[in-house]
């Protein structure tokens, strides 16, 4: 059985959003075609209190895009986005959502940050999807959404530790940074994940 993860299509993470990752938006269409093809959807939110501490402007002094040491961990200093009940962190009004079976919520711990829709970035605590995928018969995983070089490449990276087949679906996800992308599909297949286009599963075999 075959899932596809739609990650953090949010507002914040298309252009004219607080964090808006370029052409964010152009994949939306794509995520939509696909969602029929799979046995089931999911989607995962990233969902931020206002205090946390991924935020810059919670750390003074410290500008967006720096890096920090936090409890431990390294960390990229955010512009604030996806704060809880904010329409930022709404799902793009233009994604499909009939076929969605469940939304997985991250980044709630103010204390850490969390790309991966299977833990935080500690792998401190797990969110369930794991579980909540084996539970419906999933072993395969299909990772598309924002953004590539983050949580989209955690989630597949957690995805490949959790016993998935783990397929990335390149041209239905965006980088933050191009190079961090070319980066992390390399570090994907080292693992044995797949890079595959959505060609493969649109097109009549
Ligand atoms: C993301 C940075 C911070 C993402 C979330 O969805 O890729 N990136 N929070
Ligand atoms: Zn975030």
């Amino acid at each position: 059985m075959k899932a596809l993860l739609l990650i953090d299509v949010q507002n914040d993470f298309v252009p004219g959003g607080a964090l808006a990752v370029s052409a964010g938006d152009q994949i939306i269409p794509l995520l939509n075609q696909l969602q029929p093809h799979f046995d089931l959807v999911v989607a995962t939110q990233d969902w931020h209190p206002a205090n946390h501490k991924s935020f810059a402007v919670n750390h003074a002094g410290r500008q967006p895009f720096e890096e920090i040491e936090l409890h431990g961990l390294a960390q990229v200093l955010w512009p604030a986005h996806c704060m809880q009940s904010t329409p930022g962190a709404e799902l793009h009004p233009a994604l499909h959502t009939n076929q969605v079976e469940a939304i997985f919520r991250k980044g709630t711990d103010p204390e850490i940050d969390s790309y991966s829709g299977f833990y935080d970035n500690g792998q401190r605590k797990a969110t369930g999807l794991a579980a909540y995928l084996a539970g419906r018969g999933i072993t395969s995983v299909y990772v598309a959404g924002l953004a590539a070089d983050y949580c989209v490449y955690f989630t597949a990276k957690d995805a490949l530790n959790e016993g998935f087949e783990t397929f990335l679906i390149e041209d239905a996800t965006r980088p933050i940074s191009p190079e961090g992308f070319e980066r992390a599909k390399a570090n994907l297949e080292n693992l044995g994940g797949k890079i595959i286009s959505s060609a493969a599963l649109l097109s009549p075999e």
